[in-house]
């Protein structure tokens, strides 16, 4: 069979694309369609040597590699891209399949009636979701009533955390109670008991009791400034909002009460560790750093696709502390404040899970030695503490962890949503028609949770039973879901077997 050489330049690349004689337009196109990274609904134009453009068909003529075509992404028609077109054709054919069938019947059957309002319920609920704006099909305001209320303008916003604010100042930490105090310094602790401004307090009362006030010269009102501004700067998004910097922070917290860490290290690693907790996902958008590399955003674009969102987490915490008023480093030495941010920016940028296995290989080649007094051995456990706390929900009890992982997939499918319209790769474990809890829950658990919890509890035994257990309940916890579920989909397909068994006898017999 006679094949044909298609040599073009794409995205500053040249590509050669073999095609044999016999191929549909369609494959031509989708060889086309990949090499460009474009989705199916781009449009692609394809330019000869002298500037004019060409079919994308079979009929392509073959070209030499100093002849190369030039393939191009023209437009990515927004309103083409997902729905939004669609749901206007088929509303369009409704309404035409509607009034032939009245001409004929004289009212509209029930079965244009159910489409009718599926078509209906499926654009109000395109409509009411904010991160598919772009779309240009979302609407601000609840002209529909049963969809939640978005938070609207910015300025709500910014009323919303003054009411914060004001709350927040209103508090004394005198007014917890040595019960929670002592409950705070472990990883039973229910974040979900408390509202915003209790959080703020509650992070006050970490600093305090870690002595740090004292020990660093933050003056109170810095601090609660300084709390104050990282709240404002985490998002309103299902995960990787303010009470996951909270739940982090208090483990972080729980874990060097728990270790005596205070006898182990320096009070200023102890403050790079819990502030860093602090800050680790400041201004996080919902949107990780595979989609920031694929969507080439301005954070990929700023930070060359180097771990995006980390930089970006850790560069907020710094432009935070740049104004005085926040700056709880102000009455640091500059020696002091220059191990300080780097101790942060080591941490921060070590939360990226791209580097999981690079950072956990480090500890564990280092672990049968470990020396506290060894400058690389405890950088390397403060990113480990900083890693455990970030990822540690399943080691907290079933009622405070379960509904994390709601969240988490809720982020995800958010992403995954966003990536099917934009025509960008999707990971089947963000996608919903994939993923169920357990099975993504057990695989995590195995392969991630406990190779680390295993390793930080070589290095620190008690937390055997405070991290570790709760792991391995959890695990057999979602193991067992999983064996159900399967189970159950196994009936179900038993089940329809029977019933096309049964029927199909049916039909023999009329
Ligand atoms: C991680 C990376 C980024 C954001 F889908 C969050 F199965 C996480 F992979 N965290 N943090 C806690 C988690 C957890 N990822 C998973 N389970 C967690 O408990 C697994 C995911 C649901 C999935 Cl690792
Ligand atoms: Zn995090």
């Amino acid at each position: 069979m006679t094949t044909k050489i298609i040599h073009f330049m794409v995205n500053g690349t040249l590509e050669k694309a073999e095609f044999e004689a016999d191929c549909s337009a369609a494959d031509v196109k989708d060889v086309f369609r990949a090499a460009a990274e474009a989705g199916p609904h781009h449009i692609l134009k394809l330019y000869s040597v002298d500037g004019g453009v060409l079919n994308i068909s079979p009929l392509l003529e073959a070209n030499g590699e100093d002849s190369y075509y030039r393939l191009e992404v023209v437009a990515s028609d927004l309103k083409s891209v997902g729905m939004p077109n669609e749901l206007d054709t088929m509303e369009h054919r409704l309404h035409h399949l509607e009034s032939r069938v009245m001409e004929d019947v004289g009212q509209t059957p029930e079965v244009v009636c159910d489409l009718k309002s599926q078509v209906e319920s499926f654009k109000r609920k395109l409509e009411s979701v904010k991160h598919l704006s772009w779309m240009e099909l979302f609407k601000e305001d609840g002209d529909h009533q049963s969809s939640p209320k978005p938070r609207s303008s910015l300025l709500s916003v910014q009323e919303e955390h003054q009411q914060v604010r004001r709350k927040f100042l209103n508090m004394s930490s005198l007014q917890v109670t040595e019960e929670v105090r002592e409950h705070l310094k472990t990883p039973t602790f229910d974040n979900w008991q408390w509202e915003e401004a209790e959080m703020l307090v509650l992070l006050q009362v970490m600093f305090t009791d870690l002595d740090f006030l004292t020990a660093f010269h933050i003056q109170l009102d810095v601090l609660q400034n300084f709390l104050f501004q990282v709240f404002c700067h985490y998002n309103n998004i299902p995960f990787h909002n303010f009470r996951h910097c909270f739940c982090v922070t208090q483990m972080m917290y729980g874990l060097i009460w728990l270790t005596d860490l205070k006898s182990k290290v320096s009070r200023i690693d102890l403050l790079v560790m819990l502030t860093s907790a602090l800050c680790h996902d400041l201004d996080h958008p919902g949107y990780n750093n595979v989609f920031q590399i694929n969507a080439q955003t301005d954070l990929a674009l700023r930070y060359n696709d180097i771990s995006p969102l980390e930089n970006h987490h850790c560069a907020v915490a710094f432009g935070i502390m740049s104004e005085p008023e926040c700056n709880i480093l102000k009455n640091l030495s500059s020696d002091q404040y220059k191990h300080i941010r780097g101790g942060m920016i080591r941490c921060i940028l070590a939360t990226d899970m791209a580097r999981h296995n690079e950072i956990l290989h480090k500890f564990k080649s280092i672990q049968p030695v470990f020396n506290f007094t060894n400058k690389e051995h405890k950088e390397v456990l403060m990113k480990i503490m900083v890693k455990v706390s970030d990822i540690s929900n399943e080691a907290r009890p079933m009622a405070v962890a379960e509904p994390w992982l709601d969240c988490l997939l809720q982020e995800f499918f958010n992403q995954s949503d966003t990536e099917k319209l934009k025509g960008l790769p999707v990971a089947p474990f963000m996608d919903r028609d994939k993923v169920s809890k357990p099975s993504s829950q057990t695989g995590f658990i195995r392969f991630v949770l406990l190779p680390l919890f295993t390793e930080i509890t070589k290095l620190f035994p008690c937390l055997e039973e405070h991290i570790l257990e709760p792991v391995r309940r959890a695990l057999d916890f979602y193991s067992d879901l999983e064996r159900a579920g399967k189970q159950q989909q196994e009936e179900e397909k038993q089940g329809e077997q029977e019933e096309q068994g049964r029927s199909s006898a049916g039909g023999a017999v009329l």
